[in-house]
């Protein structure tokens, strides 16, 4: 279990663009995201690439961090 992060979130559509986003990235699994706690949690199938985590998140529109 993984969990970072997300700036910039501020309803339920952001939850899903980032729900999403995560949702594309290789070797992430059951991605939950908390709009309260500004955070993302998801399982890793394998070693994640943060800077692609980042990447994607940012194109988004959102920051990780
Ligand atoms: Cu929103």
């Amino acid at each position: 279990m993984t969990t970072i992060k997300v700036k910039g979130m501020s309803c339920n559509h952001c939850v899903m663009a980032v729900t999403r986003a995560l949702g594309t990235v290789d070797g992430i699994q059951d991605v939950k995201v908390s709009l309260e706690a500004g955070e993302a949690v998801f399982e890793e199938t394998r070693p994640v690439d943060m800077a692609a985590v980042k990447e994607k998140i940012k194109k988004a529109g959102f920051e990780v961090g």
